[in-house]
């Protein structure tokens, strides 16, 4: 049990739960290199929040936030660029960075397979229902874990027909995407099963509203609830935890691994 830590640096006015607090370019800079401190393997750049009810930026808004922080960062730390639009990845590889986090899985836009295979970059498919502004609008599924893995099989599919290397995919069941409380239990329960796609599974589970719902916490209050879902989804399974709170995370990671050897 040894997963990466993927820590968030949001370079947005309305994340929803860092929004603002790292607008500025240094400051956002000098946050990356604290969660690299604190023992991030990945620094995961956002210039646009994908909140539920989210409005979508302009590509030239995304940019203006996200190149000068994957510029001052990528040469010390691997960077993730976390965007569904083409341009927007294709500036921030040139600034460096060698993942691209797709929450959209290439249904924006397709163009960015054929560009992380002509990079040889990571790509990061994740599962949502529908889209920010809509997704959390009554959520249905046949069966959630089939229907998640059906989709994130086929974005992989089509990932390797565009030329992406399979072992540069990793998959992200997209917690908190469209889908209900009992969704997200159920995902989280049942995460072993997205191992038979073959790939490295990315969770994201930090301060999500779900977490909320179980115990009425607070956006700024979920750090428990953060790490008993990441935990749990390691022992499921999961080979990177998208969080916002390293230090704490990385501790956790330890002890767990320790137990669990
Ligand atoms: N969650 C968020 C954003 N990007 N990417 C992946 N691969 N997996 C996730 O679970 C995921 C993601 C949402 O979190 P955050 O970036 O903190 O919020 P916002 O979208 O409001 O900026």
């Amino acid at each position: 049990m040894n997963p990466k830590l993927m820590g968030v640096v949001n370079v947005t006015p309305d994340s929803f739960s860092d929004g603002g607090l790292y607008l500025d370019a240094e400051a956002a800079v000098a946050h990356g290199r604290e969660l690299l401190d604190q023992g991030a393997e990945i620094l995961d750049v956002g210039g646009e929040s994908t909140r539920p009810g989210a409005e979508e930026v302009s590509p030239e808004e995304e940019l203006a936030r996200v190149e000068p922080v994957v510029a001052g960062l990528a040469g010390t730390a691997t960077v993730s660029i976390d965007t569904s639009k083409l341009a927007v990845a294709e500036a921030a590889l040139d600034a460096g960075a060698s993942i691209v986090n797709d929450v959209t899985a290439l249904r924006r836009d397709p163009e960015i397979a054929a560009l992380c295979a002509e990079r040889g970059a990571g790509l990061v498919l994740m599962h949502m229902l529908g889209e920010p502004r809509t997704m959390q609008a009554n959520p249905s599924y046949e069966d959630v874990v089939d229907d998640v893995e059906a989709f994130l099989s086929e974005g992989m599919e089509a990932a390797i027909a565009a030329g992406v290397a399979e072992e540069r995919i990793w998959l992200d069941p997209g917690i908190g995407f469209g889908k209900t409380l009992e969704h997200n239990l159920e995902l989280l329960r049942r995460l072993g099963e997205l191992r038979e796609l073959g790939r490295p599974l990315v969770v994201g589970t930090s301060r999500k509203s779900f977490l909320g719902k179980i115990d009425g916490s607070a956006v700024d209050d979920r750090l428990g609830g953060t790490i008993a879902s990441s935990i749990l989804a390691v022992a499921e399974g999961a080979d990177v935890l998208r969080v916002h709170d390293v230090a704490e995370a990385a501790q956790a990671v330890k002890v767990a691994s320790a137990i669990l050897g």
